[in-house]
């Protein structure tokens, strides 16, 4: 009888559809990997990156990894837009924060921007997955390096954290991260605190 609930249970979870919430900068390349998402996981090739522009408002891709839907929010960096990251904080699964690891110079606004995020209560214990994006750029920082300026391992209690480099123009990189992704918001209770909330409203 546990074994039969506890398959009920599993593959309920498979089925259900994780919300990615991507932010980031602007310039940081997060539209770049939204369309980089679509061409690696869907029939559809997304856009290449010379035809991509400045996100006004949302982006959005659905696609499915290792078995599980996923649907991904791209919301615009430039400072005015900032503000409507909020919106989706309740009700994402996870966060990714996406930083050009090229442009150094920036590292302090987009630790200050990705601070002011983590410390919005709706996120509580949602995965944060770093992206050291265009690392195919001479002299972008490691991994090591942005976690290190990000003060990451420091998350490390409140939340499953990593930093990972990727190139979105090629995908290089893309598809461990998405792995990493899915397998840390399973194991973490964003979902049953999701499930909760919705029930309550
Ligand atoms: N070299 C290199 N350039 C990249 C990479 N990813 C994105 N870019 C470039 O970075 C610039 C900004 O990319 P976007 O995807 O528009 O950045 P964004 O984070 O969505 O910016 P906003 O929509 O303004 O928030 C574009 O010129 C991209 O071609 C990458 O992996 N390598
Ligand atoms: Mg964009």
């Amino acid at each position: 009888m546990f074994s039969l609930l506890s398959g009920c249970f599993e593959y309920m979870l498979r089925k259900e559809e994780l919300h990615v919430l991507i932010v980031g900068l602007d310039k940081a390349g997060k539209t770049t990997l939204l369309e980089r998402l679509k061409s690696l996981y869907t029939d559809v090739a997304g856009l290449e990156p010379d035809r991509v522009l400045p996100t006004v408002g949302l982006n959005l891709a659905h696609f499915e990894a290792l078995g599980t839907p996923l649907l991904c929010w791209d919301v615009g960096g430039a400072a005015g837009l900032r503000s409507i990251w909020s919106k989706y904080y309740g009700e994402c699964h996870a966060l990714v924060f996406c930083v050009d690891a090229a442009d150094r110079e920036r590292f302090e606004e987009a630790k200050a921007a990705l601070d002011r995020t983590l410390g919005d209560r709706d996120l509580y214990g949602a995965p944060l997955l770093v992206l050291a994006n265009k690392h195919d750029c001479e002299g972008a920082a490691s991994p090591a390096e942005v976690a290190e300026a990000f003060g990451i391992g420091r998350l490390q209690d409140a939340r499953p954290s990593s930093v990972q480099a990727i190139t979105a123009h090629t995908g290089e990189g893309v598809k461990p991260a998405v792995h990493w992704l899915v397998e840390h918001i399973k194991k973490s209770q964003r979902p049953e605190l999701i499930r909760r909330r919705m029930l309550s409203q």
